[in-house]
């Protein structure tokens, strides 16, 4: 490439870049979905509308007054529950788009089929969207159940993605995926 000029040399090496990106990419999968899109939901889990929210809404956990001011079990099982198709056996990250009210409304249970529940959140920025990294979990290709149900008020969903790679951090609202995600007719 040393007789090449420099910006044809660029240009080479940024698709050389480009088509190992994708390579690596082409072997990862990532399922969006958006909170408001389950298949169905129980109280006190509730829709709610939000222009800045992925698809205009989000799900939440209403803030209770009085809010609890100390770790204590939720009032109820209200959940969202979501129909997900992986589209091949694998360990996949959970994370989800989220807004805490604060350090006793900042988590969610998570519940993948018949498994035992687990907890997102418990992290310390309140007050705003952000990703919360989640459980890892096994899912075999197929249909699976995926649970997100009350822990604490004050708890909202925007999204949440499962994926692959253990690489990849989210940071902005992602595009859904429709295809992996069933919903009643
Ligand atoms: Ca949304």
């Amino acid at each position: 490439m040393r007789h090449l000029p420099y910006a044809l040399r660029f240009v080479i090496a940024t698709a050389a870049i480009g088509a190992l990106a994708a390579l690596v990419w082409a072997g990862t999968t990532k399922i969006v979905v958006e909170g408001e899109a389950y298949y169905s939901i129980k109280p006190s889990m509730a829709v709610a509308t939000s222009e800045v929210a992925s698809g205009g809404k989000y799900v939440q956990i209403p803030l209770r007054r009085p809010h609890a001011a100390t770790e204590t079990d939720p009032a109820d099982d209200g959940h969202a529950k979501y129909r997900v198709k992986a589209p091949a056996d694998g360990n996949y990250r959970l994370w989800a788009l989220c807004s805490w009210y604060d350090g006793c409304g900042n988590s969610f249970f998570v519940i993948v089929d018949e498994n035992p529940a687990t907890i997102i959140g418990q992290d310390g920025t309140y007050q705003r969207w952000h990703w919360v990294k989640g459980p890892r979990v096994q899912l075999s290709a197929g249909w699976h159940w995926i649970k997100i149900q009350n822990r604490e008020d004050g708890a909202k969903l925007d999204q949440f993605m499962l994926t692959t790679s253990e690489r990849y951090v989210p940071v902005a609202k992602e595009a859904p995926t429709p295809e992996f995600i069933a919903k009643p007719q």
